[in-house]
């Protein structure tokens, strides 16, 4: 699944390039029977199966001979929020763990995991999307992996902004109008609207990222601009 997520695109292409390396490994190699079992019924009974603590600590000592000691996450809703800025936090090699049937013993977690980390509040049927979110949203930041024109607009949203509204050809479609000044040519103007409509739609759908107070002047007056156009 994460090899597959991972051969497409800006990731694949950064993979080609020797820019981002992701290697996946399974505790089923290192499973401690001929059935390569890997889970086992949980004690205090209830439905499912928990992951067996022993073989992913025998992984987890073969990615460590092979990587080195590279801190573990473990991908569950019951982590901390994945955010922008937590992605960009992010310096060095990763362990990602994904946990699939009901969970991981909480011995090997509460011994081997250094931070959980959640995509959000709901239950998947594993982590491997939400580690697929983190290979990808750290992926973007290395330098090199964006195209030039596209790391501009990664470091509007570095900001804690929403995005700008997008358009392309035709000019006008089903009646729909391109605002004009992105077809004004006058790049200036265009940068300013950007960011005007990043403030403005940052204030209507999240205002919770404007609380921490960074606005630079020029960016209040700019909100204020969009919030009396709003009236
Ligand atoms: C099941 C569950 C049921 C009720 C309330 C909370 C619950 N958490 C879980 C749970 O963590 N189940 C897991 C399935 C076991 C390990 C992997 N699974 C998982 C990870 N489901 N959803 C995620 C996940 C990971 C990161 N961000 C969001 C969801």
């Amino acid at each position: 699944m994460i090899r597959d997520a991972c051969s497409y695109g800006i990731i694949g292409r950064a993979i080609k390039k020797g820019l981002v390396s992701v290697d996946c490994w399974t505790p089923r190699d290192d499973a401690v029977n001929a059935h390569r079992t890997v889970d086992d019924r949980p004690f205090g009974g209830g439905p499912g199966m928990v992951m067996m603590a022993e073989p992913l600590i025998r992984t987890l000592n073969r990615i460590r001979l092979n990587r080195g000691n590279l801190r573990l996450i473990y991908l569950s809703p019951q982590g901390k929020p994945i955010t922008q800025s937590l992605l960009g936090e992010q310096k060095d090699d990763l362990i990602l763990l994904c946990g699939r049937y009901e969970g991981i013993d909480e011995r090997f977690l509460e011994s081997q995991a250094d931070e959980e980390w959640s995509l959000g509040d709901f239950v998947l049927s594993g982590g491997e999307i939400a580690a697929m979110a983190v290979i990808d949203g750290i992926s973007r930041l290395i330098p090199g992996v964006l195209g030039d024109g596209q790391s501009a607009q990664r470091d509007s949203f570095m900001s804690g902004l929403l995005d700008c509204p997008h358009y392309t050809r035709p000019e006008v479609w089903r009646d729909m109008a391109t605002p004009e000044v992105l077809m004004s040519g006058h790049h200036q103007y265009i940068e300013r609207w950007r960011l005007k409509q990043s403030l403005g739609r940052t204030w209507l759908r999240r205002p919770d990222l404007l609380e921490n107070g960074r606005l630079t002047g020029e960016e209040r007056l700019l909100l204020n601009e969009f919030i009396h156009e709003q009236n």
